[in-house]
């Protein structure tokens, strides 16, 4: 009797029909369901902040490391300014500065004398065109575009012959105008008349962009550049002259102008020197994922006192024209 009571009891109890169980199961799944997708995403969310907040803490760190390499260099050069009055190649600050092991990654660092390049800045000089003339021609990039150059660098608007001023450039889209100043930057030789972005991945190697009156160290300066100095040098004796120059560095320009190698060729001892006083430092740090570089141009006085007068973080100029030739070529394209 109480087997029956029992028995009439659940049968009196609610029951779902078969579609409303499935309908209850299938909501249970989907609660499921979107509680691991909620839980996953939440997890994402969390892994990106670690990792952002990792790139941040890496590149803060990164910043340090690069500055300070900055400060090295800057010690180098003071105390190589002690050391004598010319430099070249084979002194320390111009070696480069091997892997050097940090918590968690690696510094490199290397100085470059930029007096070892052309400046463009001393085009308006006859002379400082000649050559740069030569140069050009040397490293197989027509040398048509110099006058534009030099009507770049003048102050005033009248276009020499092969120039261009505003006028030229304001007919662009989008237009702009003649600097009428020194280059900041050798970058910007890219918006002058007659330059490609051909020209330019050469000639970056060679120039620099420095006050005007900054002379070439023929120290340091590249065989290419020493040729270009005058006319009908001979490339093989250049070569040799470099390995006896890297061993015993001029400490003169006297000594350099009076090698036989020039004897008839009216070289000139205008705007070239022993001695230089900017420097480029390229330091790469890596440190996680995050590669970090630093551009700075370094400025040192006649008694050693450093100063920083330019600083680049992330691409060197290299990377940047990779990245963006279109968007710097946006005036003159040949
Ligand atoms: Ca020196
Ligand atoms: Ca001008």
């Amino acid at each position: 009797m109480k087997f029956a009571a029992c028995s009439r009891l659940r049968s009196d109890q609610p029951t779902l029909p078969g579609r409303g169980r499935g309908v209850a199961l299938i909501t249970a799944v989907l609660v499921v369901a979107i509680a691991s997708i909620i839980a996953t995403a939440m997890m994402k969310r969390q892994n990106f902040d670690t990792q952002r907040t990792a790139n941040i803490i890496y590149r803060d760190q990164a910043i340090a490391y690069a500055l300070g390499a900055e400060h090295w260099a800057g010690i180098e050069l003071s105390k190589d300014a002690k050391q004598n009055n010319y430099d070249y190649l084979k002194e320390n600050w111009a070696y480069e500065l091997p892997p050097l092991p940090i918590d968690g990654g690696y510094i490199t660092g290397q100085l470059q004398d930029l007096q070892g390049r052309f400046n463009l800045n001393s085009v308006l000089d006859p002379l400082q065109a000649e050559r740069f003339t030569r140069l050009c021609q040397a490293v197989n990039v027509d040398p048509g575009f110099i006058p534009a150059l030099q009507d770049w660098i003048d102050e005033d608007t009248e276009e020499r012959v092969n120039g261009a001023e505003d006028e030229s450039y304001t007919l662009l889209n989008p237009p702009y105008r003649a600097a009428n100043r020194g280059l900041a930057d050798i970058s910007e030789l890219l918006l002058v008349k007659g330059v490609s972005v051909q020209d330019y991945n050469v000639l970056m190697f060679y120039v620099s962009a420095l006050p005007g009156g900054v002379e070439i160290n023929v120290n340091t300066a590249s065989p290419l550049l020493l040729q270009s100095l005058t006319y009908d040098v001979n490339p093989p004796d250049i070569e040799s002259m470099v390995v006896a120059r890297d061993d015993n560095p001029y400490q003169d320009v006297d000594n350099f102008v009076e090698e036989k190698i020039f004897a008839g060729k009216e070289i000139k001892e205008d705007y070239l020197t022993v001695s230089s006083q900017y420097f480029l430092l390229t330091a790469n740090v890596m440190l996680g994922n995050a590669p970090l570089t630093l551009q700075s141009v370094l400025y040192r006085s006649p008694t050693g006192i450093i100063t920083v007068i330019q600083r680049r973080f992330g691409p060197t100029r290299e990377g940047i024209l990779t990245q963006t030739d279109n968007n710097l070529v946006a005036g003159y394209q040949n």
